[in-house]
């Protein structure tokens, strides 16, 4: 059965017609399932409101938990210090978040998978995820958050790069495959292989054997 894997869906709101994407994306089955960073445009600390608001979301993921299906959720670089949300809300032992990245072995293969923004130096990065905005995120009100993060997050789509330093910077850790999002573009050079974004392509990558892109969700 196979792993299949989004990355930056950037879901805005509810009504973002992205958001029924990605639900519809749960229900292409797989044995595991694996959000590779920014699922969400702005999904940061612990507030009521997202568990209200994307309560069909929820709801399916823990469907799929409960069904056995395991659920790995990478912190991207808009979605992140989320341990006491889905602590909350899935707190079944097949639900794994991952902070930074995670070496997998799927089919013998062995994967190293990260959401990519770690590779990027920046000072937004450094700052947003440090403890003290962990402490700042579980207790401010929403729009506070809101507001902080439409001040320091305009840097930080698309970087530019360079296939080569990536891969350089990622061979510490020995691995068949190197996968990243982020990038918001599908690249595949050598053990390197990057998700295009989920909202703009639809596009998801599934590995049984191999990993392969898949152009669309049903
Ligand atoms: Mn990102």
């Amino acid at each position: 059965m196979a792993t299949n894997i989004i990355a930056d869906a950037h879901i805005l709101n509810p009504t973002d017609p992205n958001f029924k994407k990605v639900l519809s994306f749960l229900d292409v089955s797989a044995k595991t399932i694996i959000f590779l960073g920014d699922t969400f445009e702005l999904l940061v600390g612990n507030s009521s409101f997202y568990i209200k608001t994307y309560r069909p979301l929820w709801d399916k993921v823990k469907n799929l938990l409960q069904q056995g299906t395991t659920i790995y959720y990478f912190e991207g670089n808009h979605d992140f210090h989320l341990k006491k949300l889905f602590a909350k809300l899935f707190p079944y032992p097949n639900f794994i978040l991952v902070k930074k990245h995670l070496l997998l072995t799927i089919q013998d293969k062995k994967y190293l998978l990260s959401h990519g923004d770690e590779l990027f130096e920046s000072t937004y990065n450094s700052l947003v995820k440090s403890k003290l905005f962990y402490f700042l995120a579980n207790i401010f009100p929403y729009s506070w958050i809101r507001f902080i993060y439409s001040q320091i997050s305009k840097k930080s789509y698309r970087p530019s790069f360079d296939p080569n330093k990536l891969l350089q910077q990622l061979s510490p850790e020995s691995a068949d495959y190197y996968i990243l999002g982020h990038l918001h573009q599908k690249l595949s050079f050598n053990k390197l292989l990057a998700l295009p974004s989920f909202k703009h392509t639809n596009t998801y990558l599934q590995i049984t054997d191999t990993p392969n892109f898949l152009e669309s969700v049903p």
